[in-house]
């Protein structure tokens, strides 16, 4: 072990744990760029780690295809009561899971080194901050996390003695017996893995895989599914959100946070830029939420991660050029092609495809290829200070007042562009119904209506029903200082099947009418759904619009949304007694509007 540790809680963890895992070596992680680049330069000595020709300090990697993304069935919430995991989680008694996932981490590090990765989820010492210890046999996972978290010696000098922190446990569950050659991207079989998350002694066990959620612990593990545990306890949200500022022509600013399930965009939205004059947009996160009631009653939010794990393929200066100004240098790359000029591409870059490449299985590709050269979840990792729009108080310690909240889904018919939410109940029943359409790029068969409440289907670690209730009870608690709640559907289509709205840089016109709703000066409609702008009530200036297909992105189909309504009771009846009865009204008073 290269460091004394002082702490006693973690003296005491990591020895249980190397005595369990039996590593060949502890190192105790300092986040420093030294570190950094030393185990890179492993990883390229090893052949993992490949340069990229034009980017500075980028490197890229080919994971194992069988490890390609997180694994939503592998994944539980372990609670003593089943009750507690509630019906959208996959659940284990902390025993029974314990003993099983034991069996495998004995002897599991074998051949490797243990690092150990202190991390503040938040900026390190304000008071909304996590503190969390991962405990990896994966330098790559140690690289990955210096860029998602702050990672430092002051950590450690925070915890001091006695201070406490959220232990994360991972393996990839790979051991190297004596002499055994190492493999590029080691991790177990599917049906070894399992992300366990224990909320009831806040502490997370992770085997068999080195993908993204399922590896990187502060991010899904900790900064959503513990997390969102906690902030159920001590009266705040951990909220799959975007958070956005936007500042008015006069300079007013608006504090917006967007909850949208996968192959949505919110990446996008969270670096759009406005195409209205005057207007502008400023990231503060792209992915996370935590927010708490300030000493003023209202809502402040900050983005607990310190980078951008992000979708690859469909990113291009076409549609997010400051997530493309972001990955310039300084980043990672995980499973896209590599061209022969020694460059990432992937599917929907500008510009024309490379003639040929070594796709992300790395084996050779060319037009004429019929499969995805690189996997459609191909990940970039780049630090959130390199977005050209990061915000100027994305560390602010005390977050950032939120005025707006959005949900949203991909429905190509039905949905209206924009709706504003009756009243907070309203809106946390359109958040608990939110539902959008699979496409490729996610799990399950084209096209067919998943619900993902709150966009927190896969990341809440407790039950569903109770979150709810806990969205009813922070709405109690900030009464008439709640943000105001929309619900908007980007990907509306008319009969030819061609997508409505421009959407990306265009979608700003939707929020200046939600800003101008917060102010009180936008006209606007009540319909059986909720309030919608009237027909001339979005700015459209320089927008190649008809009127027609205006008319029809707001329109208000009453017989396709009772139509809705058997697959909202369906949805609504998994959580039995534990559904709020407040939610049970919103949906008669919806049925009863609807007539
Ligand atoms: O991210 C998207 N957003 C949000 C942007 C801030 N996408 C990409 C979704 C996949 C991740 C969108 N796709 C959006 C959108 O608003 N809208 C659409 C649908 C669409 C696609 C292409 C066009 C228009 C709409 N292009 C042309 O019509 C030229
Ligand atoms: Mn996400």
């Amino acid at each position: 072990m290269n460091v004394t540790v002082n702490n006693a809680k973690l003296n005491s963890w990591i020895k249980e744990v190397s005595a369990l895992c039996q590593p060949e070596d502890i190192y105790i992680c300092d986040g420093s760029k030294e570190e950094y680049d030393r185990l890179m330069g492993i990883m390229l000595a090893n052949g993992s780690a490949l340069p990229l020709a034009n980017r500075p300090n980028s490197f890229h990697f080919r994971s194992d295809p069988s490890d390609v993304a997180r694994v939503e069935d592998r994944t539980y919430i372990s609670t003593t009561s089943q009750d507690d995991a509630g019906p959208t989680n996959n659940w284990m008694t902390p025993d029974e899971l314990k003993n099983i996932m034991k069996g495998f981490y004995k002897g599991c590090m074998k051949g490797r080194v243990m690092y150990v990765i202190p991390f503040s989820m938040g900026p390190i010492g304000s008071p909304i901050s996590k503190i969390g210890i991962e405990i990896s046999d994966s330098p790559y996972v140690v690289v990955n996390m210096h860029i998602m978290t702050r990672m430092s010696p002051r950590v450690l000098e925070l915890l001091g003695s006695d201070g406490d922190f959220i232990p994360c446990l991972h393996s990839i569950g790979a051991p190297l017996q004596e002499g055994q050659k190492d493999v590029k991207w080691p991790c177990a079989p599917i049906e070894d893995k399992y992300i366990s998350h224990f909320p009831e002694e806040n502490l997370i066990w992770s085997y068999g895989s080195g993908y993204g959620g399922n590896a990187l612990l502060g991010k899904k593990c900790l900064a959503l599914r513990i997390a969102s545990a906690i902030a159920r306890r001590e009266g705040w949200m951990a909220e799959h959100m975007l958070i956005l500022r936007l500042t008015n022509p006069e300079g007013k600013q608006y504090h917006i946070a967007a909850a949208f399930p996968s192959a949505c965009g919110k990446t996008n939205l969270a670096m759009m830029q406005p195409s209205i004059p005057g207007w502008k947009c400023e990231c503060v996160g792209d992915d996370i939420a935590w927010m708490k009631i300030g000493p003023d009653g209202r809502l402040y939010a900050i983005n607990p991660e310190n980078g951008f794990f992000g979708v690859a393929p469909g990113t291009s200066y076409e549609t997010n050029p400051m997530a493309m100004d972001s990955i310039k240098e300084n980043s990672i790359f995980t499973n896209c092609a590599i061209t022969d000029a020694g460059e990432v591409w992937w599917e929907g870059m500008d510009g024309e495809p490379p003639v040929h490449a070594i796709d992300w299985k790395e084996k050779d590709w060319t037009l004429a290829s019929t499969t995805d050269a690189a996997h459609p979840n191909a990940r970039f990792t780049a630090p959130a200070s390199q977005c050209p729009v990061i915000c100027d108080d994305w560390e602010k310690p005390e977050g950032v007042p939120i005025d707006i909240f959005i949900f949203g889904g991909r429905r190509s018919t039905v949905v209206p562009l924009v709706s504003e939410a009756l009243s907070w109940d309203h809106g946390v029943f359109l958040g608990s119904t939110a539902a959008s359409e699979t496409t490729a790029a996610n799990i399950g068969s084209v096209g067919n209506l998943r619900r993902d409440p709150f966009a927190m289907k896969p990341f809440c670690g407790y039950n569903m029903g109770d979150y709810f209730q806990h969205w009813l009870d922070m709405g109690d608690k900030l009464a008439d200082k709640a943000p105001k709640m929309f619900y908007v559907n980007w990907f509306r289509k008319d009969s030819d099947g061609k997508f409505l709205w421009p959407g990306f840089s265009d979608n700003s016109r939707i929020l200046k009418w939600m800003c101008e709703r917060v102010d009180g000066t936008a006209a606007a409609v009540e319909t059986p759904i909720g309030i919608l702008p009237q027909e001339d009530g979005l700015d459209t200036d320089g927008l190649d619009l008809s009127s027609d297909d205006m008319k029809e992105l707001l329109r208000v189909d009453t017989d396709a949304w009772r139509q809705e309504l058997p697959d909202i009771e369906k949805h609504f009846a998994i959580f039995g007694d534990r559904l709020p009865e407040r939610l049970r009204v919103q949906l008669q008073e919806f049925k009863n509007r609807l007539g």
